[in-house]
């Protein structure tokens, strides 16, 4: 029989919640017992400098870690918690766990599957007893993600959504078992969500948080150890609870969810969110589950005033893109983040660091990085991304730079948005056609080009756009492996039709911005 006197006096065993495990539904901690066994919970070097992360990154990890820890004492929990400029600490999660095994005696470890494989593969080589469980804060897990893509020959988003709207019963009319179908007879209303942004229109940017003394006495030790990173730390205002988290997603539903769709893709120079919802951060390090989000957008939606482009919208990017993510990630493994097809090798221009350019779209995506850890999905995508792979950055590059610079990024996220959609380089995989774009693209969405010291206009010769003449440099350089691609027959037609002496002077022009890196 267990009583709590066994239970006591029974090994303890070690529980490890990681910097983005931050949820007290955590399976670890499910499967664990107060009464037993030790939570382990360390600010460690190794994660903290395995890529130059953003300071505003760092700390909003330290705080939630530093907060999530009081609540898990105040919940009856043992945590053994170390700080980063604790002299005893070792340096890395494993080191950690070997050094509290030591101490309590422990020869267990009970650990929700990590974010990244790198850290799961530290964790199968201790030499300790592993009980690694699966990650169940999402809604679809990997073996479900590699039935659904076995026997594909192509593993589009679009079909997955599908099969995670039917299983989730998100906006669907009836029961999905028994055909049910589609709120408003559609799956996707994508087609409604490409409006250029209006100034006048623009309202509620995200909630905002002063930082307690927690995050203050963070602050301080990120401000001194960290400083040298790209990035701005002053003026950080984000939630690093639960409660905060909870109240950043109903300020997103109340005030910006109705325009979410209408303006997702459009970009305006000192607006950085739009009407973006700014929780993906604390979705993925665990202070909001995806489906309390989700809920909370289909509740909004059904009680009125919710248009259904935005409700779906918004529906897709999450239980949709989100998840098939995350199901490439593991479905492809280790090797993923080393993928080239398309033997790209260029150095990432300074640019992206916070060096000159004279392109303001480029400016202002990356100046909003530096300030906010934060752009957008398109501006991330057709900004950023756009030029670097026209550039021909090697994506290790592109993709360590995204690892680094924004505040939500884990690899199990970033890297198929960056090595699959932006990059292309895992040869087609999450894209159909390499997301490139002249100038006109962000003309049309952007009111980046007004002032901008090139015209989107001219497509070759003095003042124009670095993206006119790098986008045909693309399609030439990589035409045995697009020109017959259906989605870019147009583009190659009207490369072809151009005069030879023309396309010489685009070409060299262009080799002469890749050369320099940058403009
Ligand atoms: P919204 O635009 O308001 O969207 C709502 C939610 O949908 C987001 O919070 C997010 O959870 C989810 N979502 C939207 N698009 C995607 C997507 N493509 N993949 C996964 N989830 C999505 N997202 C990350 O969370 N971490 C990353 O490291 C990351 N890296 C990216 C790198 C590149 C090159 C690109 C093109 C996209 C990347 N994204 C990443 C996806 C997307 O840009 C961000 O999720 C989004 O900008 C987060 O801001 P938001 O919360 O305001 O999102
Ligand atoms: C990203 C990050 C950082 C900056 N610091 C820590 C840390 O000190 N301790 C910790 O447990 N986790 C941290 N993380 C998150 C881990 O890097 C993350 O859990 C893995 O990359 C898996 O997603």
């Amino acid at each position: 029989m267990v009583n709590d006197q066994n239970v006591a006096a029974a090994k303890p065993r070690l529980i490890l919640v990681l910097g983005d495990q931050l949820s007290h539904d955590l399976s670890a901690l499910r499967q664990g017992d107060r009464r037993r066994d030790l939570v382990v919970m360390a600010e460690v070097a190794d994660e903290t400098t395995y890529v130059p992360h953003h300071p505003r990154k760092i700390a909003l990890i330290l705080s939630a870690m530093r907060h999530f820890a009081q609540e898990l004492k105040a919940k009856g929990w043992q945590v053994d918690y170390t700080r980063l400029d604790d002299p005893e600490a070792a340096g890395s999660i494993t080191g950690e766990l070997l050094r509290r095994a030591e101490e309590s005696g422990a020869d267990q470890v009970i650990a929700t599957l990590p974010g990244e494989h790198r850290v799961t593969g530290m964790l199968q080589d201790l030499p300790l007893t592993l009980q690694l469980l699966e990650d169940d804060r999402f809604l679809a897990n990997p073996g479900e993600f590699a039935q659904w893509a076995e026997g594909r020959k192509e593993l589009r988003m679009e079909y997955f959504y599908r099969q995670m709207r039917r299983k989730t019963g998100y906006l669907m009319v009836g029961d999905p078992s028994k055909g049910g179908q589609p709120e408003g007879g559609k799956w996707n209303y994508d087609s409604d969500n490409r409006k250029p942004a209006q100034r006048s229109l623009m309202q509620a940017a995200p909630l905002r948080f002063d930082p307690d003394e927690i995050t203050g006495e963070v602050l301080d030790m990120v401000a001194a150890r960290f400083g040298g990173n790209f990035g701005r730390l002053d003026g950080f205002d984000m939630a690093v609870t639960r409660r905060d988290a909870r109240r950043a997603l109903a300020h997103f539903v109340a005030h910006q969810l109705a325009e979410f769709g209408d303006y997702q893709d459009a970009m305006l120079c000192d607006e950085p969110f739009l009407n973006h919802a700014f929780l993906s951060a604390y979705m993925n390090i665990g202070l909001l589950t995806p489906r309390e989000v989700c809920d909370a957008v289909v509740q909004a939606y059904q009680a009125g005033g919710i248009p259904i482009n935005s409700a779906e919208g918004f529906i897709r990017q999450v239980i949709g893109w989100r998840e098939y993510v995350r199901g490439i990630y593991h479905q492809k493994g280790p090797e993923y983040v080393g993928e080239n097809q398309l033997g790209h090798d260029r150095p990432l221009p300074d640019a992206y660091w916070g060096g000159a350019t004279q392109m303001t779209c480029l400016r202002e995506a990356v100046g909003q990085t530096r300030d906010l850890a934060y752009a957008h999905h398109i501006q991330r995508l057709m900004v950023t991304g756009n030029f670097a792979l026209l550039m021909g950055v090697d994506p290790k590059f592109v993709h360590e730079w995204y690892l680094a610079v924004y505040v939500d990024a884990f690899e199990w996220v970033e890297a198929p948005n960056t090595i699959g959609m932006s990059q292309w380089a895992d040869g087609g995989v999450v894209a159909s056609k390499p997301y490139v774009s002249s100038a006109n693209y962000i003309n049309k969405m952007s009111d980046y080009c007004g002032g901008c010291a090139f015209d989107p206009k001219i497509k070759q010769g003095k003042g124009a756009c670095p993206f006119n003449l790098l986008y045909w440099h693309f399609l030439d350089r990589h035409r045995d492996r697009f020109a017959k691609n259906p989605r870019m027959g147009v583009a190659y037609k009207s490369w072809d039709r151009m005069e030879d002496t023309k396309k010489a002077a685009i070409l060299s022009e262009a080799q002469g911005i890749i050369d320099t890196g940058g403009a």
